[in-house]
């Protein structure tokens, strides 16, 4: 069995598809983890959405002890703010891939210096919900790498 891919969500995703759909679309978060699993196809998916910073923390450990193939991640606020999960992405050997669903470089400059930006692969941001398709098969890919 393949190494399971980790797709981390931060702050307040639980509520997409309910407010703002011009900037992230109508999809719910149940759709994007369905979306996510059905292109992952046989590499199992650990998905995985919290409000708490120390949540996401422990969901990094988990993924560097298992070990994850990959780790996705859409940090949300905490994009900007946290030291301590990029802290923790910087224990992690494998590719990582920074997700966002707007474009954070079209949007005020409180979303424009990610933390997370300095440890990632990779970074897909602007092509909305689906940029959760694009990020899982382009992780299949760093894998086989
Ligand atoms: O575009 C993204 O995916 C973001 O990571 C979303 C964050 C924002 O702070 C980042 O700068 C960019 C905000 C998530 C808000 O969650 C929502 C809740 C309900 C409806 C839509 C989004």
């Amino acid at each position: 069995m393949a190494n399971p891919i980790y797709i981390l969500n931060g702050p307040n995703l639980n509520r997409l598809g309910t407010r703002e759909p011009e900037i992230y679309g109508h999809t719910t978060l149940v759709q994007v983890e369905a979306m996510c699993r059905e292109a992952a196809g046989a590499t199992p998916v650990e998905f995985h959405q919290s409000n708490r910073e120390y949540e996401i923390i422990e969901w990094v450990h988990e993924a560097i002890d298992a070990p994850a193939g990959g780790i996705i991640i859409n940090p949300a606020a905490f994009t900007f703010t946290s030291i301590a999960i990029l802290d923790a992405l910087k224990m992690f050997p494998g590719p990582i891939i920074e997700l966002h669903i707007s474009n954070i470089h079209r949007r005020d400059a409180i979303y424009h210096n990610s933390l997370v930006s300095k440890v990632a692969t990779a970074v897909i941001a602007g092509l909305g919900p689906s940029g959760y398709r694009t990020a899982v098969g382009a992780m299949k890919e760093l894998i086989l790498a």
